[in-house]
């Protein structure tokens, strides 16, 4: 854990207040704030109660003490904190990286602020570099991977190339949370997030993705000797 993402993790604290319900994303970022927010809360009369977005995150949070409640017994989440593997300049992101994605979304987009936790590496101008993460059903997936190729040249990706996101051992694919595959789209570039977005959600075998566009309000930058908060 470098320290750029724990100074961001201790910063996020500041928007945790008593009573919320909290959406905890996944990662090593996000992680770090579940065990921050654990210390917090056994030196302060705080209450919160967490929402995991992986089964990692739900360990960490009850390894930490956090409370956590299933998405379905929440009737709102007041803020969801969570990490992002690319920012751009208007705080659209690339997330997935982790396999998560999914539920990340459904939280994030469930809830009244997402701030996303990141270091400075994740900063980039244009999205792209990061192999876009698609979440799609396995079955018809080779099917579906040659749609994923078409749409991404479509919204003005020259040269997608799509690969399916295999275990360790490069044989077995990978499954989610959620039961489904990732395809990887190495893109180079996203010239256009918004129009590769709605592409991708059309495709029938396409779960979800990992633009997240229109979501996240604030970004906390760690560095070296602190955080800066974006909003
Ligand atoms: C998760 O955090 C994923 O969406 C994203 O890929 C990951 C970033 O990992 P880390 O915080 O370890 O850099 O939310």
């Amino acid at each position: 854990m470098n320290v750029q993402k724990v100074n961001a993790a201790r910063a996020a604290l500041d928007y945790v207040e008593d009573g919320m319900t909290l959406g905890l994303g996944s990662g090593s970022t996000a992680e770090e704030f579940v065990r921050l927010l654990g210390t917090q809360m056994a030196q302060e009369p705080i209450q919160v109660r967490g929402i995991a977005t992986s089964r990692g995150t739900e360990q960490v949070a009850r390894d930490a003490g956090v409370p956590l409640i299933s998405i379905e017994q929440a009737d709102k989440i007041d803020l969801t904190v969570d990490g992002a593997d690319e920012v751009d300049g208007r705080f659209r992101l690339v997330k997935g990286g982790g396999a998560c994605l999914l539920r990340e979304k459904i939280v994030a987009s469930a809830s009244d602020l997402m701030v996303v936790i990141i270091d400075e590496t994740k900063l980039v101008e244009t999205l792209g570099a990061f192999p876009l993460p698609v979440e799609v059903d396995p079955f018809g997936f080779t099917i579906t991977a040659k749609k994923v190729f078409d749409a991404l040249r479509r919204a003005g990706v020259p040269r997608p190339d799509v690969s399916l996101r295999r275990l360790g051992d490069g044989l077995e694919p990978l499954v989610t949370d959620g039961g489904h595959y990732i395809l990887d789209c190495s893109c180079g570039e996203i010239p256009d997030p918004e129009r590769a977005a709605a592409a991708l959600i059309e495709i029938p075998g396409v779960i979800d993705h990992g633009l997240f566009l229109d979501i996240a309000r604030v970004v906390i930058v760690g560095e070296d000797d602190g955080a800066r908060a974006m909003e």
